[in-house]
């Protein structure tokens, strides 16, 4: 989030894009009411259903499920016709917007509605919204992101930010409600495959970084790899990881994956499912660690699966990153009960026993206080500096203090901090930014620009034009000592730069001088190395619009898309929506959480939604002489089929069936209670939705595309 949940408060109008706020983020919905109320906001919801947040808004647009690209890039070219677009703005802090609006004229309001199935008025009319009531609050969450597309997608969202000059302000902002409550440190500290820790990469400069962090000779981590390339080689992601196990897909790996530890991973959260479980049962070792037995624990049949308990959050302690970017202590509440141990245990062990607990442990003999200040010292990329321990405990302690709409504290201890530091917070002494991108304050006291991170110029191969990438003259923080755009800062300390001066004058230097250490440039609305410079729509891989793929055709595949080949272009089969005819979309409801391993052993919340159940048309219902209530099956073009209640409903159009995937414990009509360890099955059990959700994944992230497959419906 570029901003907070807090700073919704200040907004004139919101759209949210594929989120469900008011089941999947319950707790901003009294920001976002407050908008709504007290400055009279619109709120503009964009989805394929009618979800609890759209029965809170203003507008609601129902679009086709994977459009949201040509929606987008329809409102940014209809703003720009209409002459609404911020025209300052992009004169001083924007680039490639030239480039980036030839291509959105394509996107007449008649070819969107064309795409998406959004009346033309009404893309004219959201436009307007947007236009007449800045700044906007734009959220998108998961509805924008699990398509072949979702990284165009999620391009699209910021430019029309960009385009209505709403970055860098209280109101406005790309606001991505993150998932799981730290999943935003998690991702920080870059639980992923294709990266070190603080976004660092996997080059030869990045493991140096984190070597003299963690104090430990570089030869020595290399001599961890078979071979060298391997170090500087993207991983297996969590979607695909299987095809390392299965081997039915050409894998550019040396070996095949023979063990595989899943810590805190629900299992029926990975689509292809099936797959899934094939592959459980080819490791020769499987480790579960996780507080509840997860249905990868019963679907084993094997005797190759250990299962580790561990204990929830509330039975340990440690730093915790919020959506808002913000760094909170959690303290235990109560100690693990049973023979659970702690994560930091479990790892603990494990490492002793790999045999090289004294590299790992070097540095960290107060757990979990050393481990956030191993973060404080080499997460200087995006400004974990500041949060010590001491300091976030004080802002827990202090809560009462903090203003509930600026989240400045206002006088007592933390006075002038923004409430949980959130980064970049550069320094000990630095407040936190509690919105990223604005200029209007001076950087110690929370501002920044936009960052320098793609050269100083660009000759784009579209246009032939050459455009400087730096901010325009005259556009700088207060207090700046250059008056307009910078490069960003190298050699203060010789041969290193602010990302890899663990000294940290670096970062002391560009703040003393008004500065951003990370430089002062334009946002970009072309990117050069990805395969759509400028985002476009591309028809889902399992299109239900045979008619539109010759002119939308998804990319080519790929042979090394994070280690293994992956289909594209042979995927996307004009006949398969024939067989195949309604569009099968995923989520969330309230009640539930993921995999559902937590939830559905919850007695309360497991009466709440006992049943898995599929949301249907009452048209489609009718027609096919199905009542609410009744058992269908719903299947994949892979052959995946799960027997669920029809929830016959008007949230969903006659073309599109939805489920929630949080329910898990059965196979093929069949319960698999008796396969968790005694006393420990989950009260309710349900088919898993991943065994149906469809091949197909984004070209740049692999996240899947759990949100626009094809399915067809039989009664069972
Ligand atoms: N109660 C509860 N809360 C949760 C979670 C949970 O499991 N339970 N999970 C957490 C996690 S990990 C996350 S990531 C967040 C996710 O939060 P959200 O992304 O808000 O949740 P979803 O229900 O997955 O998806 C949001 C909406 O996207 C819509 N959608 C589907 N396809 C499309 C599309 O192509 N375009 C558009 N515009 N919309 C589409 C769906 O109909 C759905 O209403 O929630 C977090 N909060
Ligand atoms: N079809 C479909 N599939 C999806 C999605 C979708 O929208 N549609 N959304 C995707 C998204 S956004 C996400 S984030 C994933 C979520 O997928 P997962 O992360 O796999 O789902 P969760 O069930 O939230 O898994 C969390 C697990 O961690 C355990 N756990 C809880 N606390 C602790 C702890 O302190 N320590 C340890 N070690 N374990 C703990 C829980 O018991 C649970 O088993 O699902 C993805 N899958
Ligand atoms: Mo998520």
């Amino acid at each position: 989030m570029t901003n907070s949940l807090n700073d919704i408060r200040h907004t004139k109008s919101m759209i949210f894009i594929g989120s469900n706020a008011a089941e999947a983020h319950p707790v901003s919905m009294q920001h976002i009411l407050h908008a709504k109320e007290v400055n009279n906001a619109p709120i503009i919801v964009v989805d394929p259903r009618f979800t609890k947040l759209a029965a809170k808004a203003s507008e609601f647009v129902r679009i086709r499920p994977g459009s949201d690209c040509a929606f987008i890039m329809g409102l940014i070219n209809e703003i720009i016709q209409k002459g609404w677009e911020d025209k300052e703005f992009i004169r001083t802090r924007v680039a490639g917007f030239a480039e980036m609006a030839e291509i959105a004229t394509h996107y007449t309001p008649e070819e969107v509605e064309n795409i998406t199935g959004i009346p033309a008025a009404q893309t004219r009319k959201v436009a307007k919204i947007l236009a007449m009531n800045r700044p906007t609050s734009l959220t998108w969450c998961m509805g924008g992101t699990q398509h072949h597309i979702g990284s165009s997608i999620t391009r699209a969202f910021c430019i029309l930010q960009l385009v209505l000059g709403n970055m860098g302000k209280s109101g406005g902002g790309t606001n991505i409600f993150r998932g799981h409550d730290n999943v935003q440190g998690a991702t920080d500290m870059c639980v992923l495959s294709h990266t070190l820790p603080g976004y660092y990469g996997l080059s030869d400069g990045a493991w140096k970084h984190w070597c003299r962090v963690w104090d430990v000779d570089y030869e020595f981590i290399k001599g961890r790899f078979k071979e060298k390339k391997w170090m500087n080689a993207k991983g297996f992601t969590l979607a695909r990881w299987y095809e390392g196990v299965l081997q039915e897909e050409k894998i550019e790996q040396y070996t095949p994956i023979k063990a595989m530890i899943q810590w805190g991973c629900g299992s029926n959260s990975n689509s292809q499912y099936d797959r899934v479980v094939k592959a459980y049962n080819k490791l020769d070792l499987f480790v579960i660690v996780d507080p509840f037995p997860t249905m990868a624990a019963a679907t084993c049949t094997t005797d190759n699966v250990y299962l580790l308990p561990c204990s929830s959050q509330y039975e340990t302690s440690g730093s915790v990153t919020s959506t808002s970017r913000q760094i909170q202590w959690r303290f235990k509440v109560v100690d693990p009960v049973g023979n659970c141990k702690d994560d930091y245990q479990i790892m603990a062990e494990l490492v002793k026993r790999l045999g090289f607990a004294d590299e790992f442990y070097k540095n960290i003999k107060e757990t979990p206080e050393d481990i956030t200040r191993e973060i404080n010292k080499g997460t200087l990329t995006i400004g974990y500096n500041g949060q010590t321990p001491e300091r976030i405990k004080k802002h827990m302690e202090n809560w009462h203090t903090f203003d509930i709409d600026t989240l400045q504290a206002r006088g007592g201890p933390c006075d002038g901090d923004y409430y949980g530091m959130p980064w970049p917070c550069w320094t000990e002494e630095h407040p936190g930014t509690p919105i990223l991108y604005d200029i209007s304050k001076p950087v110690a006291e929370g501002g920044l620009p936009f960052r320098n991170r793609f050269g100083l110029e660009k000759t784009y191969d579209m246009s032939g034009r050459t455009e400087n990438l730096l901010a325009a003259d005259g556009v700088a923080n207060p207090g700046s000592e250059v008056k307009g755009g910078y490069a960003e800062f190298k050699d203060v300390v010789p041969g290193t730069n602010w990302k890899t001066d663990l000294s940290q004058k670096t970062l002391q230097e560009a703040i003393r001088r008004g500065m951003a250490p990370f430089g002062n440039a334009r946002a970009r609305c072309v990117v050069w190395t990805f395969p759509d410079q400028v985002p476009v729509h591309r028809e889902p891989l399992h299109s239900p619009r045979p008619d539109l793929i010759a002119t939308y055709p998804t990319y080519e595949d790929q042979p090394n898309h994070f280690r293994v080949f992956t289909r594209f272009k042979s995927e996307q089969d004009p006949e398969l929506a024939k067989k195949f005819p309604f569009v099968l979309t995923t989520g969330r409801m309230v009640e539930h959480m993921g995999g559902g391993a937590e939830t559905r052993s919850n007695k309360y919340l497991a009466e709440l939604q006992p049943d898995m159940y599929a949301e249907i048309n009452p048209v489609t219902a009718n027609n096919m002489g199905i009542r609410e209530g009744d058992m269908i099956w719903i299947e994949s073009p892979e052959g995946g089929k799960v027997r669920v209640k029809a929830f016959v409903t008007e949230r969903v159009d006659g073309k599109t069936i939805f489920m929630p995937y949080h329910f898990g414990g059965m196979l093929k009509g069949k319960s698999l209670i008796g396969e968790y360890p005694a006393g420990h099955a989950p009260y309710v059990v349900g088919e898993p939705a991943n065994v149906c959700t469809n091949y197909g994944y984004d070209i740049i992230t692999q996240i899947q595309a759990t949100k626009d497959g094809l399915c067809k419906v039989s009664r069972a």
